[in-house]
């Protein structure tokens, strides 16, 4: 993976550092372009403002960068930026969440997860465990969002919209917690004095607001768990983090949808194809995994395709990178 002869100056803007998946992302993007693997990386938070995201990438333009690494906030409101980029002739590669452009042809080439993919899967687990557990009745859900207009957002809200209309589910509220921790205990805090007894499951869309989550359920008495009849809350989360699957474990995140934060050596490979002046794919997923303590459901389908559900352990909490 080491560049021989030439150092490569690369730019990247990340979104912030609102959750464990945001700040293992950096780790991984630091770790991987380092001077000892022979680049230069110049790395910039956006603070969760797109407008600083675009900021960065004029001073990344200005600079001279070989290239240039966009983790966008959200999916619109990039053309001028990525405009400026290929009339200065640098490529553009995004990374995690995607953009919508008229033009695709203004960036190289995307790296990230299936958000819409990991929605189905833990709709397709909830319906599942719904059945399985004979607990498919009124089936009342808080829906915990996250940063509105991002790619992880969208695509795990669609899938919760379109499994809620096919499975008479009812979804109390939707309500954004903007991935972070502190939001979410806020905005369940908030449901929780509003709807009381009708809320079964708490869909969220990150691990971290999960956290904040649960810790409003514990506050307010109630426990995070599988026993809906026995006045439980199944709490549903995403990205598997170590934390977010020790609750896993413990029974308080019933299923956790796995979104890998570790792009680092995959845009590493990609960066050294294209400078071996390879064709390299324009979409490039990772394959993710599914956790749970559950038992009972060990796989589930999605379009006809099987993903298995894997059942926690403490190896597997001991391996987490992040
Ligand atoms: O799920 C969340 C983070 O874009 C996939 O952003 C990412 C999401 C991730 O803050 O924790």
């Amino acid at each position: 993976m080491v560049l021989r002869g030439k150092q490569l100056t690369v730019g990247f803007s990340q979104i912030g550092a609102e959750s464990d998946w945001r700040l293992a992302s950096s780790v991984s993007m630091e770790d991987t372009f380092s001077i000892d693997n022979g680049y230069n990386l110049i790395f910039d938070n956006g603070q969760q403002k797109q407008e600083n995201q675009i900021k960065a990438i004029r001073e990344f333009i200005d600079q001279g960068v070989d290239y240039i690494v966009l983790d966008p906030i959200v999916e619109t409101g990039w053309t001028s930026s990525l405009r400026e980029a290929k009339e200065a002739g640098i490529p553009v590669i995004i990374v995690d969440r995607e953009v919508r452009l008229d033009d695709e042809d203004l960036y190289t080439a995307w790296l990230g997860s299936d958000f819409r993919l990991e929605g189905d899967r833990a709709c397709a687990w909830l319906k599942d465990f719904l059945q399985e557990s004979r607990q498919g009745e009124d089936i009342g859900i808080l829906h915990v969002q996250g940063t509105p207009g991002s790619s992880a957002q969208i695509g795990r809200s669609e899938a919760l919209f379109d499994a809620a209309e096919a499975n008479g589910w009812n979804i109390l509220q939707s309500v954004s917690g903007d991935f972070v921790q502190a939001k979410g205990k806020e905005v369940a805090e908030a449901a929780l004095r509003e709807y009381a007894d009708r809320i079964k499951v708490i869909y969220c869309e990150n691990d971290n607001m999960a956290y904040g989550v649960i810790e409003a359920l514990q506050e307010a008495g109630i426990r995070p768990g599988t026993n809906l009849s026995g006045g439980e809350i199944l709490v549903i989360s995403f990205d598997s983090a170590r934390k977010g699957l020790e609750y896993t474990m413990e029974g308080k995140i019933a299923v956790d949808t796995e979104c890998n934060p570790m792009y680092g050596p995959a845009l590493s490979r990609l960066i050294l194809d294209l400078e071996n002046g390879k064709t390299v794919e324009k979409k490039n997923y990772y394959d993710e995994e599914q956790f749970s303590a559950y038992e009972p459901v060990l796989a589930v389908t999605v379009e006809q395709k099987e993903y298995p559900v894997m059942i926690v352990s403490e190896d597997i909490i001991r391996e987490r990178a992040y």
